[in-house]
């Protein structure tokens, strides 16, 4: 993935994606894409194969709560409900698309009503938990996979970063920003996992020290890897 990011012929995508334009169809990934929205048809249509070919597979599209008021999304939202196709809509209101508020640009202030529309469940959680993502997200596979349909998962966060490393940020306060750091998700699960006693942390240190490594091999990897030969540029290209 990192070959892929920095343009890599030993990317996924042979560095052809960049960041933009990953797909790894062998970890099940169909691909980011640019424009957003874009990838609510593409998740519906993968959940058609899975239940035309019995296979107990559920496709799960990311959308941001801008994203959700492209025609794409709403389409595929009522195509996956007139079908009952295996589809977990992740909503993930972070409450900035770039610098426009979802306040500006949606009226509703519960995003999970939206599924009302639609026919199917509409479950909205505190998307700074991760058990709690993590049990809503299991009732909506479990759903899927008995055949009853797609459901919207609404997670409640909060961009934390810029939309964009070194970003100026002028339409919203420091305040506002430090304010929801003290919610930070990994943070909160940490302190609730060793008070809970369930782990040291010690263990924790060891297993951000592995990932650590893990990260600046492939980093490395990344840049030792060559550039995809110019000859080749004509390769993959459909007209
Ligand atoms: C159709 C389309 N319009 C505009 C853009 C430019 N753009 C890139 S990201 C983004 C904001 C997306 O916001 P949201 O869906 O809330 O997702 P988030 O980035 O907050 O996760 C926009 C407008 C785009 N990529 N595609």
């Amino acid at each position: 993935m990192m070959a892929e990011i920095l343009g890599k012929e030993t990317g996924y995508c042979k560095g052809r994606g960049g960041s933009m334009h990953i797909a790894a169809f062998e970890t099940g990934s169909l691909g980011a894409l640019a424009v957003v929205g874009s990838g609510i048809p593409l998740a519906v249509g993968a959940a058609l194969a899975f239940k035309l070919r019995n296979e107990d597979r559920v496709a799960v599209p990311f959308t941001g709560e801008g994203g959700t008021n492209t025609g794409n999304w709403h389409e595929g939202m009522n195509m996956a409900a007139i079908w009952s196709l295996p589809v977990i809509f992740v909503l993930e209101n972070n409450h900035y698309a770039v610098s426009t508020n979802v306040d500006d640009v949606i009226r509703v202030k519960d995003l999970s009503q939206r599924a009302q529309a639609y026919g199917m469940p509409g479950v909205r959680v505190d998307g700074f938990d991760v058990l709690a993502v993590y049990g809503a997200a299991r009732e909506a596979v479990a759903r899927a996979r008995r055949g009853e349909g797609p459901s919207l998962l609404v997670t409640e966060c909060y961009r934390l970063e810029g939309h964009y490393a070194g970003e100026p940020e002028v339409y919203r306060t420091r305040d506002e920003v430090k304010d929801y750091w003290r919610r930070e998700p990994l943070a909160r699960f940490r302190s609730d996992m060793t008070a809970a006693g369930l782990v040291t942390d010690a263990e924790l240190d060891a297993i951000d020290n592995e990932i650590q490594a893990e990260i600046a091999a492939a980093v490395e990897f990344a840049k030792e890897s060559p550039p995809p030969d110019p000859a080749t540029s004509m390769d993959y290209i459909y007209a």
